[in-house]
């Protein structure tokens, strides 16, 4: 069962179209749309369309959005022409991991070469 729309939450209202963004993807679980502030070439965020504060708020019953979440990133990743050239998928989960926006969401990101240890 997805999870309800949430009227305070930014990317909820992204997701429902609310609030314009440059969408590259959508389906019935998932939407991934340009981040405003890209640190790569391609920079996407992918989120489910209902709303999870983060890792910690999904359990089994999540397994398989939260699967078709990575599926969806390497078909999007295609789309994007950065399959081949190679691509991160990282979710900020928490103060330590810098998380500022609390509805779940994967950065998709690629275009260029990236090392792990300094970002
Ligand atoms: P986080 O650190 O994983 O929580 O990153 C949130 C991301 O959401 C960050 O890269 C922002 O640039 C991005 N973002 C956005 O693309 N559009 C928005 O309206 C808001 C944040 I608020």
């Amino acid at each position: 069962m997805m999870r309800q729309f949430d009227q305070d939450c930014i990317f909820c209202k992204i997701a429902k179209g609310d609030i314009p963004s440059k969408i590259v993807y959508q389906d019935e679980f998932v939407t991934a749309f340009e981040d405003l502030s890209p640190v790569t070439p391609v920079h996407i965020l992918i989120i489910p369309n209902g709303h999870y504060r983060d890792l910690n708020d999904c359990g089994e019953d999540e397994a398989g959005l939260l699967g078709h979440i990575l599926l969806s990133a390497a078909k999007i990743a295609k789309i994007q022409g950065i399959s081949d050239s190679g691509y991160r998928v990282v979710a900020n989960d928490g103060p330590d991991a810098g998380q500022t926006v609390f509805h779940l969401h994967f950065h998709l990101l690629g275009g260029r070469p990236m090392n792990f240890r300094s970002q």
